[in-house]
């Protein structure tokens, strides 16, 4: 008999990726669909359409539809074992939502393996265009929803975060009242997550409570909707989100659709699906206090695993954990990541990274006191919606350059003081940290992500931690169920492969940002 097999999905802003992983958790396949490239009908950039307002942005959701069966056409053309999947998870964008139409369940139940899932879904959506992360269209509702509960800070207290533009109650709240007719036909709203779910087991798939804290609309304590942010939000909500699900639970069996034209078995469980940012907590097997991750991409996060959650109203979401259901995950979020570092390496080190990297070794830790606040993007954290540069030489004076050696180190050091700055503001205090994202193969930032926060730094040798996530995450709703007992997650990864380490601190330098670190946070205040 072949051995099993446990299956991860991705649907992310520009692509719906696949990781297969065995019971070794060796990845044996992967698969991804872009939606720019693939299905160019749907006409998107990066996955998304802008509106002429510059705030609002979605997509289509027959387009992530398409993408799965694209995706597991793709999958079947080469020769995919379908029949040993025994349990398939998955992971979406946060925040995103889908508007399913009154009726859609039934449509669902009734899927035929015969047409594409496209012909049969395409009049199910009660609001044709679903408002992704990169929304930020709500400030009205945002300041309505902290009023009604008092201040942003009771905000965070119950739901994890003070409200946030693409929280997706706050766009809930804007499509109810911008589009009475269609939130009125509405039956059910998932998030992207539990809409894939839902198109996997032909039902409503609930929504999990990590991905679920992502909506200024769960409390995050007791895990289940809060009723005043409900009603806050807009009416008849409750019915339309269903109740939340425990993130490994196991919420149905694949629907005969995919059995019939994929060949999945018939017994193929389906693991409640969550964010992409829960589900690279999971990849990189983040499970203790004190481990966390920094992810360097297009934005740059730092999220870990954390027991008690001590929500802040000036920074950072705190989630409910996607692996432990006593547990909880805390994340920042940076809209200045390698785009704001690319831009600096064009002006000052000829557009390349080799270049960055010598500069970068030229100068001394703690930049001889220059500090540098770089906010080429609106910055989440902390709020700044005003762009520009701001520069402060050694004795705290405003200058307007430094030389190119001090430009790069003030961008580098800058990113990572402030995350040391407000990660512990949200209880983050690293033992150890795991880099991922594409900046993460830069070794000379990676030894000043070190020595800033005094702790080793890893490397993961797989790149889509969201999919692999996913995959760890089906084998463990798959064990849990097997076992009928919560089987603690650590217990599931034992075989996972070791991660490489790629730096280790300098102690002199730590104590120089360690000083440093108030200083910053003067500046920082000083700009806001
Ligand atoms: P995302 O998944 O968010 O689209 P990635 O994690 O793939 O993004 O990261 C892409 C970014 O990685 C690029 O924008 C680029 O700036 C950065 N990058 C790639 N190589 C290097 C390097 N050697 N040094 C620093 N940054 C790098
Ligand atoms: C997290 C966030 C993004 C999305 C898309 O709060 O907005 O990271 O999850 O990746």
């Amino acid at each position: 008999m072949s051995t099993p097999l446990y299956l991860g999905l991705d649907s992310s802003t520009q692509s719906l990726k696949a990781v297969a992983i065995d019971d070794r958790l060796g990845v044996v396949a992967e698969f991804a669909v872009n939606y720019d490239a693939d299905l160019p009908e749907f006409k998107t950039t990066g996955g998304v359409h802008r509106g002429a307002d510059g705030l609002t942005v979605t997509s289509p959701p027959l387009l992530w539809v398409a993408a799965l069966d694209l995706l597991f056409a793709r999958m079947k053309e080469a020769r995919f074992p379908f029949a040993r999947v025994v349990a398939v998870s998955g992971s979406g964008q946060q925040h995103g939502s889908v508007f399913f139409r009154q009726g859609a369940r039934t449509t669902l139940a009734g899927l035929k393996a015969t047409a594409p899932l496209r012909d049969q879904l395409k009049d199910a959506f009660a609001i044709g265009a679903s408002p992704v992360w990169m929304d930020s269209s709500t400030t009205r509702q945002c300041l309505a929803l902290e009023t009604a509960l008092g201040c942003p800070q009771a905000v965070a207290d119950l739901t994890g975060s003070r409200a946030y533009e693409r929280f997706t109650g706050n766009q809930i709240a804007k499509l109810a009242k911008a589009e009475p007719a269609g939130y009125e036909a509405t039956e059910r709203i998932t998030l992207v997550s539990s809409f894939v779910a839902s198109l996997l087991i032909g039902d409503y798939a609930p929504i999990d409570v990590s991905d679920g804290s992502g909506m200024n609309l769960l409390d995050i304590r007791r895990k289940a909707w809060a009723p005043r942010a409900l009603a806050a939000t807009a009416p008849g909500l409750d019915a339309r989100l269903g109740a939340p699900t425990a993130s490994h639970a196991t919420i149905g069996r694949i629907h005969p659709y995919y059995v019939g034209r994929y060949g999945f078995a018939t017994t193929c469980q389906v693991v409640a699906f969550s964010g992409d940012n829960p589900c690279s907590l999971a990849g990189l097997r983040l499970q203790e206090p004190g481990d966390v991750a920094i992810s360097l991409g297009t934005s740059d996060t730092m999220f870990g695993a954390l027991r008690e959650p001590r929500p802040s109203a000036s920074e950072g979401h705190i989630f409910a954990s996607p692996v432990d259901p006593d547990g909880y995950m805390a994340m920042i979020v940076y809209k200045n990541g390698s785009l704001t570092r690319e831009a600096i390496r064009d002006a000052v080190a000829e557009g390349s990274w080799s270049r960055f990297e010598a500069l970068l070794a030229k100068g001394v830790p703690g930049n001889g006191g220059s500090i540098g606040f770089y906010y080429k993007e609106p910055e989440i954290t902390p709020p700044v919606l005003k762009t520009g540069t701001h520069r402060f030489g050694p004795d705290g004076r405003p200058c307007t350059a430094f030389a190119p050696e001090a430009e790069v180190r003030a961008v580098v050091e800058g990113q990572f003081l402030s995350m040391r700055l407000h990660s512990g503001n949200v209880g983050l205090k690293p033992v150890q940290i795991l880099a991922t994202g594409g900046a993460s193969a830069n070794r000379s930032i990676l030894q000043v992500m070190s020595n800033v926060f005094g702790v080793p730094v890893f490397t993961a040798t797989q790149p889509n931690s969201a999919a692999l996530g996913a995959a760890y995450r089906a084998l463990h709703g798959w064990t849990c169920a097997a076992q009928g007992r919560f089987v603690p997650f650590a217990e599931v990864m034992k075989a996972a492969p070791p991660f490489t380490r790629a730096a280790m601190p300098d102690t002199k330098a730590n104590a120089v940002y360690t000083a440093m670190l108030p200083v910053y946070a003067k500046l920082e205040k000083s700009i806001g």
